[in-house]
This record gives C-alpha cells, structure tokens and sequence, in this order.
C-alpha cells in the first residue's frame, strides 16, 4: 500500500473486465487525483472513471454490517450497526441451520452485474453444499455463448477487426457509451477504410461515429433480418459455398428456410428498407474478410431471443470467414483463467460441482440452459422460492430492479427465511427486503481479482485501507466459508494464498505479478497463432478436424436443440407481444417498448449518487420520437404516464429522432421510475432469458384520461 506519490489500479465503474487503468496520485492515504495509466491495455477513463473518487468518498457508504430490528414487511428496516462476528454468527446459524433442516441446496448464492466477487462466491457456493449459485448472466450476454456454443460448439465472442479485415458488422453494440474504451481503436481502423455496418433500432452515437451502414430494425426482430441477410446471400451466390459445403450441417434446410424471407416479407417485419438489407448483403460480400462484433445482451432480450441470435450466428457462418485472419477469430492459446480472474479449479465447478449438480433448482425447466453452465437460471427466482426450493439466499452486488416485474423477486426475497447482502451502498429497492447487509471494499481498497489482457495479466493491490469496516468481497466470502466450517477450504481468510492457489495454473504467483508491477507479466504463447483451427483438429477433444458439436460441423441446425425438443433451426418467432403478433392490444398499445439502453454515466442502478454524474442526467426520461410525442401532445421534458398491459411508471419525456417513430427507448435502474415493472415476465423458452427488449406500450401526458 502506497501512502505518498503514484499507485496503479483499475476501475470497476461499469462492472466489466476489462477494466481500464488507472493512475492515483496519493496525499498520505488519501487519494487526490484520478488519470490514465500509461502502458494498460484499457483506457482512456471515460466520465465514470473519472468520478471515482466521488463514488470511493461518499458520505452515504456502508461503512458497517447492519441488521434489520423490524419484522420483515415493515416500511422500515430499522437497520442497526453490529459487529463482523455478530453477522457472521447470525450467517452462520442462519444457513447451516437450514442446511441441517431443509438441505445445503436450499441455500442460494447470487452474485449481480459487479464480476469480481464471483469466483469466490461460486467456491463458497459449492464448498457449503449448494449447486444453486447464480449470476447476473441469467440475463446478461450468456445466452448469445449458448447460441455460439449450440451453433459452433465454442465461445465465438466478439471478434476485434483487425489491419486485414473488409468489414465490421456490430449487430447491436453501443461501445461508445458501453464500452468506450474500444471507440478509438474502431475510429482509427475506420479511417484506415475499414466499412462498418451497424444494427441497433436506434441512432445511436457508435452508429453516428463508424456505421457506413445502418439498419435500424424494430426491437425483437433480429432473427428475420439475418434471415433475410441469408436469403439474399444464398440467392445471389454471395456465401462461402465451400466453407459452407464442407464444415457445416443443415445448410439445405436453412437454405430451404430462409425462403421464406424475402427481402418483402423481411421489410414488412423489420422496418428496415428492403434497399438497405441488400445493400448491407453487398457489403459483406464485397470487403472481406468479415469481421462482427456481437451483441452484449439486446439480441437475446427478447422472447425468442436465441434463436434470433443463432441466426445472426449463421450468417457469420455462411461468410465462410471463420477463424481466418480478420475475420472471426478465437485465440489459439488461451490462459486457462476466465475472464472474472478465477479458473474452473478454484470455483471447485471441475470436483465438487458435478457431484451437486443433481440438485439444481433450474435442470428441468432450463434443460439447455443447465447443459451449458454451470450457473444456475437464476429468473425465476420468485417460482423457486414459492416452491421452497429456495429458503435462504447470499447476495454479493445484488439488485433487484434488474428483473421483470421486479416487485414479484423483492417479495421473493422477503419472504426468505433468511436473507444477506454485500454492497457498497444501502440500495432500499433490495435490501429492504433482506435481513442483513454487509460492507463491500471498493475497488480502490481491495486486491484481486487479477486483470487478464490476452496473455498479459495485471495485479491490483490496494491503494488505500478499506473505509469503516469494509472488507473485499473475497475476503468476506473466506470468512463466511470458514464460519461456516471451511476454513481450510479458504486459507483461513488468506487472499493472497487463494490467488496463489489459481495463478500456479499459468505457473505464476503473485511474488512475481508484484515483480511486474505497473507493465504487467505476460504468459509467452506455446507457439504462433494458428488460423482455421477446425482444418487441424484443434477445436476437439478427440483431435478430429471439424467443430466441437455433435456432428462436428457448424450446426446451422443444431442437434442438441432438436434433442431437447426445440426447433434445431434458427426460426424467426414473432415477439409475444408486438403490433403483427397481437393487433388488438397494438390499437390500445401503439408503441413497442426498447428497454435498457445504457447512457455513459450510469451503471444500472449504480452511481446515481455520484452528483457530477448525476448533472449529465439528473432524471428518467423516455425518448420519444417527435411524431409519436406530437400525437400525444407532449413537449420537451413534460411528465408522462408510461403504460403497458403490465405496469405503469411516469417519467419525462425526451423528444428525440434518434429513435424510431413507433419505438420509445427507457433506461433501467432508475428507482423511481423502474421501466421492469412494465416489461413482462416473457422468458426464451431455451436459454430463460426476459425480453426486456419487445413488448407493447403507451405514453400520454401524467395524468391524462385514459
Ligand atoms: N455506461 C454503461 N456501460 C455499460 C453498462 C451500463 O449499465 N452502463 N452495462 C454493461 C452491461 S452489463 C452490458 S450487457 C453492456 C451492454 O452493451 P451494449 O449492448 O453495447 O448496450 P445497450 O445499450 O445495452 O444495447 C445496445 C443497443 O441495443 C439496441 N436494441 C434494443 N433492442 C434491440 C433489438 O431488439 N435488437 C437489436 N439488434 N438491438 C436492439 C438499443 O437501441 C441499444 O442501442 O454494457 C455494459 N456497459
Ligand atoms: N429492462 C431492462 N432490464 C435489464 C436490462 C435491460 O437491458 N433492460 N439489462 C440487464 C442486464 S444485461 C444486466 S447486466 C442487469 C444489471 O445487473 P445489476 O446486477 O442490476 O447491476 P448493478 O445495478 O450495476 O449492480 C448491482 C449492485 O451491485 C453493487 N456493487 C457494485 N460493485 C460491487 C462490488 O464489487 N461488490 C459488491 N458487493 N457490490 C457491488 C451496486 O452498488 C449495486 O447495488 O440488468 C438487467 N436488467
Ligand atoms: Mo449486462
């Protein structure tokens, strides 16, 4: 720990890994001044970054365990301060004692958006018992790595352009507010000729910095237009005809399929001009190789959303530029840590998982889902507790708005025998309904988990002592396990011998991550990097060529799903709710609904009360295109009643052509105008996955007659 002069972190502002460098300059053990780290991967900081410290100094931090002294149901929790043995006695009592009655399997452990404390949460998880650990992911990007890992048998991820690529299709990324630090390396190559084709139903600021090309589709709707893309691409002889020959399966019934996707049909659907999906078809075919940058989770929120995805998927296929420089590569040696810092060993998912995993609350309602991960589909929590399959839960950066109907799952958790939270902050939309909360170290104050940049791997030490009686989630999570009579299984608190314990994979310790310091310690590669691995027998267990799914080849129609009883083809379902699947509801109904769109300062529900990022947004608003605001009579900033056949919330109004006519866009976390309590509890049947991104709505001036 420095106590004068520079230190070296990274930020956890918007949850991802990963994360962007950061340089502090120290006044004893005050930090007083934020930059860009030099030499890191990640950066610059963007405004979230930058307000880090407003967010490590805040008044209103949880600096203590609390409990509530109210029953459960009360308007107030009357939290009070307790000491860390108290919390972890009552912990401990609490879940063994449910243990003892119920079984270990009763208890469930979550972990939100923040990734950092999972590993050691997931090892908690299975050390005690329990097979029911979930994560955020239920309704993340994990279900657009089910469709890859369905379609090629492996995580395709998002492939980066590089200096040999033609095109660049983001199907749905706004990196320029979500991930901005990829934006300069995008504006470069696009200046280097690089073509962008951008997918998004809204104008976005990714689009207006890169897209040549844009299409702008109806929200849900993904699936017919890359269906469409693959009908003009197969009609015009534009696909990979050999690639497509020889490494993939179904393709004359895709090809059959996609028939019926005329550019017509895909237009009425869509919205988008028939001229312009041509045009995108041409593009593609015209600057190869193709590269894609995939969806992070719009393209799965949506009813149908896997299939949806799996037939973008089979569009990238079809371009036959897979695994060849430029285009949609996957590492050839990757480290073998995940990207959250922990590996398969230290979660214990490789030895004790498989031994628990009879229990899993989700195998017979999420079949596919529970072939692919270990995590548990954590979105029907509210069914699960009903049922008393859960009786008592951990939660590590949990927040309860994040799900649909987000009343039904704070009931849920009230209704828990017992119920825990870490945090930084006292959040009431969750912890009011839980019995205690626990002080989470922030970034700045906490070691681990490690940063991983391909096969450069960074440490983060503290920089300053954790504020009150925070502790680092890992650290809370050793000592809950050794209450709870592990302390073995988690050196007895010991960070440091853990991270030891996961860094002896790549044969590193954290001695020699300190000896790198500020650069950084980089794995060297076994060997160069290999292209069309499939060719080499590189992609299988077994050595064959091919891919690693049941027939060997890319699977335009999967097996595993027709095993499970699902369509193995990618089929374009209409979302449930929409103006052509239910009219009716649509003449009372009018608008569709895009929920969630991230804005650059906020996080989800986080650093809202950061106030210099609170004055680049200071309230909710839904953005509203100017002839749908026009109908209703609303003007700029009015006060608006949001309404579905679900719920109903009321926020400003923001006049804006960057959305459709026809579409309003709302984001999410905001408290007092929580857009998940008009979005409905409609679940993709394969991956369990909500469909913030469909449905039906209305907007009218507050308080208007209905
Ligand atoms: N500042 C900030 N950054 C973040 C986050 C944050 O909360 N704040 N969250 C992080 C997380 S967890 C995630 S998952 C990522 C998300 O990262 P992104 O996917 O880049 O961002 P989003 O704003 O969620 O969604 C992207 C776009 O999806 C479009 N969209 C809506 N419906 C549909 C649809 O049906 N089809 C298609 N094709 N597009 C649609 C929206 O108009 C929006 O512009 O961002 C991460 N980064
Ligand atoms: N309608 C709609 N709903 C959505 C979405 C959408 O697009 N539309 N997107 C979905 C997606 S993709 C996601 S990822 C989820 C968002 O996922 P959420 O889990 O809702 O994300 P956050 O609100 O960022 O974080 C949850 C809590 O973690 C706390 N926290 C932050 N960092 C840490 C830490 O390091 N340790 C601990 N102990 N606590 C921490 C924060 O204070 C906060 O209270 O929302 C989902 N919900
Ligand atoms: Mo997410």
């Amino acid at each position: 720990m420095k106590t004068q002069g520079v230190a070296y972190s990274y930020c956890d502002m918007c949850n991802q890994v990963p994360k962007c460098g950061m340089k502090l300059h120290l006044e004893g053990e005050r930090i007083v001044r934020v930059e860009d780290r030099e030499n890191y991967p990640a950066g610059p900081l963007c405004v979230k970054g930058l307000a880090i410290l407003e967010e490590q100094y805040h008044p209103d931090r949880l600096l203590y365990p609390l409990k509530r002294t109210t029953p459960k149901g009360s308007p107030d929790p009357g939290w009070a301060r307790i000491s860390w043995d108290e919390a972890y006695g009552t912990i401990a009592a609490k879940l063994n004692g449910v243990k003892a009655k119920h079984g270990a399997e009763k208890v469930g452990f979550f972990v939100g958006d923040p990734k950092e404390p999972r590993p050691a949460v997931q090892r908690l998880a299975y050390t005690f018992g329990s097979p029911n650990y979930g994560t955020e992911s239920s309704l993340c990007s994990r279900a657009t790595v089910m469709a890859s890992q369905l379609t090629f048998g492996l995580v395709t991820g998002g492939g980066r352009p590089t200096k040999e690529t033609g095109t660049c299709l983001i199907w749905t990324r706004n990196l320029a507010h979500t991930a901005p630090f990829e934006m300069e390396r995008l504006q470069r190559a696009k200046k280097q000729g690089l073509k962008f084709v951008v997918v998004d139903p809204r104008i976005t600021q990714t689009v207006q910095q890169v897209a040549d090309l844009h299409l702008q589709l109806r929200p849900g709707t993904d699936g017919a237009l890359a269906l469409g893309m693959i009908h003009l691409m197969v009609k015009q002889g534009l696909f990979d005809r050999d690639f497509a020959l020889r490494w993939t399966s179904g393709l004359p019934e895709l090809v059959k399929y996609a028939e019926e996707f005329p550019p017509e049909e895909v237009e009425r659907i869509t919205g988008v001009p028939r001229e312009r999906i041509a045009e995108a078809v041409r593009m593609l075919a015209a600057h190869r190789p193709v590269t894609w940058i995939g969806s992070a989770s719009a393209t799965v929120h949506s009813s149908n959303g896997l299939q949806n995805h799996r037939a973008i998927l089979c569009l990238m296929a079809l371009t036959g530029d897979f695994d060849v420089p430029g285009g949609l590569t996957i590492p050839t040696y990757p480290l073998p840590l995940n990207i959250f810092g922990g590996n398969t060993e230290f979660t214990r998912e490789r030895d004790l998982f498989p031994k628990l995993s009879e229990k899993r609350i989700d195998k017979d309602r999420f079949p596919v889902w529970a072939r692919f991960n270990s995590e548990i589909q954590m979105n029907l929590l509210p069914e699960y507790v009903q049922e008393g399959r859960i009786k008592a839960m951990v939660m590590f950066g949990a927040n309860a708005m994040m799900w649909p109907q987000s009343a039904l799952y704070q009931a849920a958790i009230e209704k828990l025998e017992f119920a825990v939270a870490a945090d930084y902050f006292l959040r009431p939309w969750t912890h009011d309904f839980v019995d205690m909360v626990l002080p989470a170290a922030m970034a700045l104050e906490r070691m681990n988990p490690i940063a991983i940049f391909g096969r450069k791997i960074f440490l983060r030490e503290p920089v300053i002592p954790p504020s009150g009686e925070a502790k680092p989630d890992w650290v809370i999570a050793f000592e809950m396990g050794a209450h709870l009579g592990y302390g073995k299984e988690f050196w007895h608190g010991d960070e440091t011998q853990a991270l030891n314990s996961i860094l002896r994979s790549v044969g590193l310790s954290v001695e020699d991550l300190r000896k790198g310091g500020a650069e950084g310690v980089t794995v060297p590669a076994p060997g160069p990097e290999v292209f069309r691995k499939y060719e080499q027998g590189l992609l299988r267990a077994d050595g064959k060529p091919g891919f690693n799914t049941p027939s060997g080849k890319v699977e335009l129609a999967s097996q595993v799903l027709k095993e499970y009883g699902f369509d193995p083809l990618p089929r374009y379902k209409e979302p449930v709710e929409s103006p052509l699947s239910t009219p009716e509801l649509a003449r009372e109904f009018p608008l569709v609904l895009n929920s969630g769109s991230r804005v650059l300062m906020f996080t989800h529900s986080k650093l809202r009360e950061l106030p210099s990022l609170r004055k680049l947004m200071p309230f909710a608003v839904v953005n509203i295109h100017p002839k749908d605001a026009a109908a209703q009579n609303i003007c700029q900033h009015d006060e608006v009643d949001l309404e579905s056949p679900h719920g109903h919330i009321r926020l400003k109004a923001n006049i804006s052509d960057q959305v459709l006519a026809g579409v309003v866009d709302v984001s999410h976390g905001w408290a007092d105008a929580n857009v998940n309590e008009i979005v409905a509890r409609y679940f993709d049947p394969i991956s369990g996955f909500p469909a913030f991104k469909e449905g039906l709505c209305r907007v009218r001036k507050a308080g208007g007659s209905p």
